[in-house]
């Protein structure tokens, strides 16, 4: 007999299930040129432009589910031009690996006119996400909004809820941005600055507050490109969430939000209205490669009490060093250490140029290079070899993980720049970063038999930075069967090619239902020309062999081609013969000097040689030698 424990269980997760809701969207993607009041779309007030928007309007719609619930979202690509895809940031897609988004990895690209079905579940998330085109930089242009998983059991107290985000924004496309940044033209492969900071994808933006009223604020940096700190005049902060991840409480006047991070934070306001107060948010300078003088640094937006009284001014801090350090947060699930890893993955961040001048980004001097099927769908269709890290390409930084192994991702950054790294499909463990290694210094890389000791419940998030010329040690378990990218979060960075794919469970994906490419995949694969089978380079007869899959540029070479030589010795020819030319003809006599000079002087030579004379010693005795006699 069942106790009546087990039955209540049993009722309650059906009613659990009963209760799970499906929210159904249909969102056409196209560019938005005008609000609904007919004024044009003009981000930071100061340039026109359209931007990638929702059903004819931008910025996109904040989405709002509850833990269990099923999201199904319709994505029409309205646009003519371009291919798109949609990535839900931080949702684990466990037994959909198909839905997360990224173009060439999980699914094949959408193409105009078509339409792709997003459909996954929650399942036990909860908290603050986003979501965002996963495709060449489309969500700079404005592809972007704000993804809510509420919680009825939410463990703190507050009495209202407020969405921030927070990014950067420029004046140009990002196709032509990218176009710009991928160029020999800039070999040293400085970011495009941002032309503003934005706070809720505006500037100068007012915030209505309730005196003595406690405000849930889910802060998410939908950027690409910079970090921002941010604080309040005479406010604090207290940390409740990071990246979804319930934590205990942190009180800090000091935010540091890199790209993707999200902080959900507790904000009492003052008990009287006699006065508002700045919210102000700062670029952090630090990853920019020049300092234009007319970008602002510093955002000031407002607090407001009383719209009757004046907005305050700017609030301005001596310094920005003591931001709040997330290594040092607690999940509030207490969720120990995980045990030492059964496989780690060593890569080494680096930048450097390659044979075509252009400035790329390496993960173990692998650039990421797409592959012709997009990696998921050689998974599903490579049968026994899809445990084969090569089916998946040589130019993809593949790593194939096992059912349940505890992986650490151990992150040498060789670069001078901090870099936001992101994974997709689950949430790590960060166990371990080292603090900042300066330019002049060169950087360390971790060691495993010196290492810091591992805290007891380490911070746990889905995008973490990493010091420059430093490195972190990540750890998870293979516990959700997939295929995950991780890379840096910078979109810059992912252009250059700053990620590396990781194969869970193979067997895994290919065995289960769920996971079975749907019919509107297998059209959309159809319409965009791209195969649903083979391995990285498209073949689908002999998955070993990776013939015509795509590759990185060339190495620069070291040491000298037989152009360069050639080019060299006709360049030291050339400069020989011209200095044997300048010695010849400076040797040479020159008829007539004397006669000449005095033309030009127009002086009598034989009648003034006394005066001419005088004019000379005068001259030596003050210390003119120009003069000195020929
Ligand atoms: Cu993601
Ligand atoms: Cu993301
Ligand atoms: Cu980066
Ligand atoms: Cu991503």
């Amino acid at each position: 007999m069942k106790s009546p424990i087990i039955s209540f269980l049993a009722i309650f997760s059906v009613f659990a299930i009963v209760f799970a809701e499906t929210h159904t969207w249909w969102y056409e993607a196209n560019w938005v040129e005008k609000n609904p009041d007919g004024s044009l779309v003009n981000p930071d007030g100061n340039f026109p432009r359209p931007m990638i928007g929702f059903n004819g309007s931008w910025p996109l719609p904040t989405l709002r589910v509850k833990k269990g619930d099923r999201v199904q979202l319709y994505l029409i690509n309205g646009m003519d031009d371009r291919n798109t895809s949609l990535h839900f940031h931080g949702m684990f897609q466990h037994g959909s690996s198909q839905m997360d988004g990224p173009e060439m990895i999980t699914q094949c690209p959408i193409p105009p006119g078509e339409t792709f079905l997003y459909n996954f579940t929650v399942d036990q998330q909860v908290g603050s996400y986003w979501y965002h085109s996963h495709t060449s930089g489309q969500y700079g242009d404005g592809m972007r909004g704000v993804f809510i998983i509420e919680d009825d059991d939410f463990p703190y107290e507050y009495d209202e809820e407020v969405v921030l985000t927070l990014n950067e924004h420029y004046h140009e496309y990002s196709e032509d941005l990218k176009h710009k940044f991928l160029s020999r033209f800039n070999p040293t492969g400085a970011e495009p600055i941002p032309a503003n900071l934005l706070f809720n994808e505006t500037r100068n933006a007012t915030w209505e507050v309730q005196p003595n009223t406690t405000y849930l604020l889910r802060i998410i940096n939908t950027g690409r490109f910079v970090s921002q700190y941010l604080w309040m005049e005479d406010h604090e902060f207290t940390i409740v969430e990071v990246d979804g991840i319930y934590v205990e409480k942190n009180t800090t006047d000091l935010l540091y939000i890199t790209v993707a991070q999200r902080y959900t934070v507790l904000i009492t306001t003052k008990d009287t209205s006699d006065k508002n107060y700045a919210f102000m948010n700062r670029v952090d300078i630090d990853m920019l490669d020049i300092i234009p003088e007319d970008l602002e640094l510093n955002g000031t937006n407002h607090i407001v009490y009383d719209k009757d009284l004046p907005l305050a001014e700017p609030y301005l801090l001596d310094s920005i060093d003591d931001f709040f350090d997330d290594f040092w947060l607690k999940p509030l699930s207490k969720e120990k250490l995980l045990e030492d890893a059964d496989y780690t993955i060593t890569i080494d961040t680096q930048m450097d140029n390659l044979g075509d001048g252009v400035n790329y980004a390496f993960f173990n001097n692998v650039t990421f290079t797409m592959p012709k099927v997009p990696t998921l769908l050689s998974a599903l269709s490579a049968g026994e070899h899809a445990t084969n890290e090569l089916v998946y390409g040589t130019n993809t930084n593949s790593f194939i993980l096992e059912k349940d192994e505890i992986i650490d991702i151990v992150l040498n950054n060789l670069d001078t720049g901090k870099h936001p790294f992101h994974l997709h499909g689950h949430v790590f463990q960060v166990i371990e970063r080292h603090q900042a290694i300066d330019d002049d210094q060169d950087p360390v890389a971790y060691n495993a038999s010196d290492h810091a000791e591992w805290p007891e419940y380490p911070m746990i998030r889905d995008t973490v930075y990493v010091q420059p010329q430093s490195y972190m040690v990540l750890r998870f378990k293979a516990d959700n069967p997939g295929v995950w990218l991780f890379h840096c979060h910078i979109e810059w960075h992912l252009d250059q090619g700053l990620a590396i794919q990781l194969i869970e469970d193979p067997m895994g994906i290919q065995n289960s239902s769920t996971q079975q490419l749907t019919e509107n995949h297998k059209q959309i694969c159809s319409k965009v020309g791209v195969p649903i089978e083979g391995n990285a380079a498209g073949n689908s007869t002999d998955y070993l062999n990776l013939d015509g899959e795509h590759l990185q540029q060339k190495r620069l070479p070291t040491g000298f081609t037989p152009r360069g030589i050639v080019a060299l010795v006709f360049s030291c020819l050339a400069g020989i013969l011209g200095l044997v030319a300048i010695a010849f003809y400076g040797m040479q006599d020159i008829n007539d000097v004397e006669e000449r000079v005095a033309r030009d002087l127009d002086v009598d030579l034989e009648d003034d040689e006394e005066s001419s004379s005088e004019i000379m010693r005068e001259n030596s005795s003050t210390g003119n030698s120009s003069t000195q006699k020929r």
